[in-house]
């Protein structure tokens, strides 16, 4: 009563202090107060590390209040909402982004140089949030913004790692990795909620209830505890939450009697064994390895995610009648971003079948038409499978689950659709294989979700001809495709403002950045020698920064009058770095081979790649030394580096990519067709008017189509040639092309130093003991590749030309909105409307 009594008070006091008005010096003020009296830091030191906090501070204050807001326009409208469960997320920095959201830029650099700072080198003082590996997480990050801008009612859940992906050093040995404490100091951002907590079990056993009925009892306790971390929406005052949950034990879990006893480590068991599941990020972003860690990561967050969906539910009944299950799915949306979530699947079925009482028909039915699934790879490595012993040791009341989905499946398989019987081995969940039986997730997806997506055309394509093919004839709807988008905000509007400025200005509109379809008006002027001057000598200023952050990070100087050629992406054979240098190579050759005379004919190059291998991924780190020392070699040869460097860029991440893909000019996605499922960077590239250099992979195909084909430089076989051209390479069919050959030859040579290059060379053979028969192609697809590279030097001399291209490009890219991807998850696959804050 004395709670409720000093509230009511607290609402009859005006709010003092600092006023979140826009002028600069009310700003300062406000930076100026936090400065003072941030418990974080002391008030005698104002260095830029400093403002950069007390400034991130000040914008909080203003998105708590919209926070607040929107969560009370959810509250009284009560509409469906979306749940976007991922076990990542690439945040990158989060302050240049919120005051470009908040529309506040100008008055924040204001305010700052006041203070005696510049709000660019503030903005770098922080640490990007990396709790993701790339394209996966990135995207659930660009997803946030979009749902955000879009006044979407959704939530996304995640984890909060501890140490998200590690620092790439590079040394003599090539890449090596470095932890990173992320919450080191502490992020201003994450608000930690200690009235959001949900208790999450391993282990223990099924009970059964003399009812019939089943309880999942003993093992583990760990409580979940929610930290949320304000998604602001793009001149909007909706602002929306992603919840990243911890693990923590219960402080009864603590052994008082063991500790006052001396057994220290003992009396904390429970604590430390807490501390690991949040500890890291999976590293992973193509194999899996069958870590216990992992699968207690993934139930984690599934089961608190699913625990704190309903009991909102439940909340929003109340006073109304006590709430109809069945009313579920038209209240809560669940997509999982790949299989890493797929445990929502039997915990949901779990939760209201046993804590709810639901029998399993109408559970089954409200699981069913709750959870949609995204797939992201057609790699079989990728393709999670989880050990059935592991399983029933860790969640032996979802394996009980699952046996039962499986059973079931197969029983209306034999009912319905007979003919499919000698299918069914490899349609049904479980793998029985003796030697190893598994669950597989995806199947369990497939089975169990109301829709199935792919994230480009051609990948959505080959999950149905391929992959799910066989499910096709049983749920004919049931895969759509959802080509993957990118948020106009972080990638064009904040990290290209010369860019943005020059269209806005020739639109005569801002729009665009909310709507970018408008894009295409670009068109029209591609030829106008005002527009072009412009955008020349916007992508120059981008160049000579570009230049500088090189210059400071690996000590190599580069001229922004050269063509600059860029691939960055995460290290992996199917993505082809390989390729790439082996032309860099080749190139680098036949510039040895020239007279000083034929040598200025030639365009020059800055060729940079950058990526993190993972750190058990062998060939991907002879990829990244490779690079390395091609780059030791080339730009350090007197007689060529006018014309050629090569430079690895170390750790690459979100923050490095807003800094590189503005200056750059041309980029490679030159993944062997039909691997790559869609690509994300290759749209911030063309949006941000580089022209592209690629197969016909993903979304290429797609970027292709709408910025005009004589606009991008295609090489490589198709994806339906694939098949036969390996079986080719294996039979032994196949004539390397002499390019690859010399190019091959130059580095057994030794021209690029004693390191051991044979597995990486010999991953390129017919059939060798080391690599898979040249699975990726690079041989096949290295002529029409180098034929492309000419083709770019050649349209590079036609500056006028190469200005034409690239501004269609950007032109071109309106579809790769990620406000138009989520528009249609929002309409075809979750049903959810907008709830707007007034
Ligand atoms: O998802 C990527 C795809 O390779 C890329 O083509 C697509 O554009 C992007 C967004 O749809 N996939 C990943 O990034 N995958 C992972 O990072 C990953 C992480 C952990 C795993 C497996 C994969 O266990």
């Amino acid at each position: 009563a004395n709670g409720t009594s000093a509230t009511a008070k607290l609402e009859k006091i005006p709010p003092a202090a600092h006023p979140l008005a826009d002028e600069p010096a009310e700003v300062a003020a406000n930076i100026n107060y936090h400065a003072k009296y941030s418990p974080h830091f002391s008030p005698f030191k104002f260095e830029p590390e400093q403002a950069y906090y007390a400034s991130a501070e000040s914008v909080l204050d203003r998105l708590v209040q919209q926070w607040n807001e929107t969560y009370l326009q959810f509250h009284k409208d009560d509409p469906k909402q979306t749940y976007y469960l991922s076990m990542e997320y690439l945040q990158g920095r989060a302050l240049i982004n919120a005051i470009g959201n908040l529309n506040v830029h100008n008055a924040y650099a204001d305010a700052l140089n006041k203070l005696g700072h510049d709000l660019e080198e503030v903005v770098e003082q922080e640490k990007d949030a990396a709790l993701g590996n790339g394209g996966l997480g990135r995207l659930a990050s660009c997803f946030l913004d979009s749902m955000a801008t879009l006044n979407l009612p959704a939530w996304g859940y995640g984890l909060r790692y501890k140490y998200g992906l590690f620092k790439q050093l590079i040394t003599k040995m090539g890449q090596e990795e470095i932890a990173e404490d992320w919450l080191e100091k502490f992020s201003p951002w994450e608000v930690v909620r200690h009235d959001v907590v949900f208790p999450v079990r391993f282990f223990g056993r099924v009970k059964l209830n003399p009812n019939g009925s089943r309880k999942w009892v003993e093992g583990e306790v760990f409580q979940a505890l929610a930290y949320d971390v304000p998604i602001p929406g793009y001149k909007t005052k909706n602002t929306i939450s992603l919840r990243l949950w911890e693990a923590k034990a219960s402080s009864g879990d603590f052994n008082l009697f063991q500790f006052n006893d001396g057994q220290y480590e003992s009396a904390a068991q429970l604590h430390s064994r807490a501390q690991q599941i949040c500890a890291v990020l999976y590293p992973g972003d193509a194999t899996e390895s069958g870590k216990l860690l992992r699968l207690k990561q993934q139930f984690f967050l599934c089961s608190a995610s699913l625990q704190d969906i309903i009991h909102r539910f439940k909340e929003r009944k109340d006073g109304k009648d006590s709430w109809q299950w069945s009313e579920f799915p038209s209240k809560v949306a669940v997509q999982l971003n790949d299989t890493h979530p797929t445990l929502a699947i039997p915990e949901l079925m779990r939760l209201l079948m046993d804590d709810e009482g639901l029998g399993w028909d109408e559970a089954w039915d409200v699981t069913t038409r709750t959870i949609a699934y995204t797939n992201h790879t057609v790699l079989p490595e990728a393709l999670e499978k989880w050990s059935q012993v592991v399983m029933w040791k860790l969640l032996p009341r979802h394996m009980e689950i699952i046996e039962e989905i499986d059973k079931r499946f197969i029983a209306m398989i034999r009912a319905t659709q007979p003919d499919l019987e000698s299918k069914l081995p490899n349609m049904r969940i479980l793998d029985n294989n003796p030697q190893k039986p598994v669950v597989r997730m995806a199947n369990l997806c497939v089975v169990s979700a109301h829709t199935v997506n792919g994230v480009a055309q051609l990948h959505s394509d080959i999950l149905k001809s391929e992959l799910f093919a066989d499910y096709v004839s049983v749920w004919p709807s049931k895969l759509q495709n959802k080509t993957n988008g990118i948020t106009p905000r972080r990638w064009l509007r904040f990290c290209n403002p010369e860019l943005s400025n020059i269209i806005t200005k020739w639109l005569k509109t801002e729009q665009w950045v909310t709507n970018l379809d408008l894009l295409v008006g670009l068109r029209q002027c591609a030829d106008n020698a005002d527009l072009q001057a412009e955008w020349a000598s916007a992508k120059m200023a981008n160049k000579q920064r570009l230049a500088q952050y090189i210059l400071r990070v690996t000590g190599v100087s580069i001229d922004p009058n050269s063509l600059f050629d860029i691939q960055v992406k995460r290290i992996h054979e199917y993505k082809r770095q390989l390729m790439n240098i082996l032309g860099a190579i080749y190139r680098y050759k036949k510039l040895k081979e020239m007279s000083p005379d034929e040598r200025k004919n030639i365009t020059p190059r800055t060729i940079m790649i950058g990526g993190k291998a993972f750190a058990t991924y062998t060939n991907a780190k002879r990829i990244v030394k490779l690079v390395n020392d091609v780059g030791d070699v080339v730009n350090t040869d007197p007689e060529v580096n006018s014309y050629l460097k090569v430079v690895f860029i170390p750790n690459y991440n979100v923050s490095v990519a807003e800094m590189l893909i503005p200056g750059s000019e041309l980029s490679q996605h030159i993944s062997t067709a039909g691997m790559e499922a869609s690509g994300t960077s290759n749209m911030k590239f063309s949006l941000n008017g580089c022209l592209i250099i690629g197969t016909l992979d993903g979304a290429n195909v797609e970027i292709r189509e709408e910025i005009g084909e004589e606009n991008f430089f295609l090489f490589g076989a198709t994806a339906d040639q694939v098949p036969r051209l390996r079986k080719e390479r294996e039979n032994g069919l196949f004539k390397p092309d002499p390019r690859f050959e010399e190019a091959k030859q130059f580095i057994r040579s030794g021209a690029f130093g004693s390191y051991d290059y044979n597995p990486l060379l010999e991953s390129l053979e017919g059939n060798s003991g080391y690599g898979r028969g040249d699975y990726f192609l690079v041989g096949h697809d290295f002529p029409s590749y180098m034929d492309a590279q000419e083709r770019v030097d050649a349209a590079y001399k036609d500056t006028k030309k190469w200005l034409k291209m690239s501004i269609l490009s950007t032109a071109g890219s309106g579809k790769f909105s990620s406000d138009r991807t989520i528009s249609q998850y929002a309409k075809e696959i979750w049903n959810i409307e907008e709830c707007r804050v007034p």
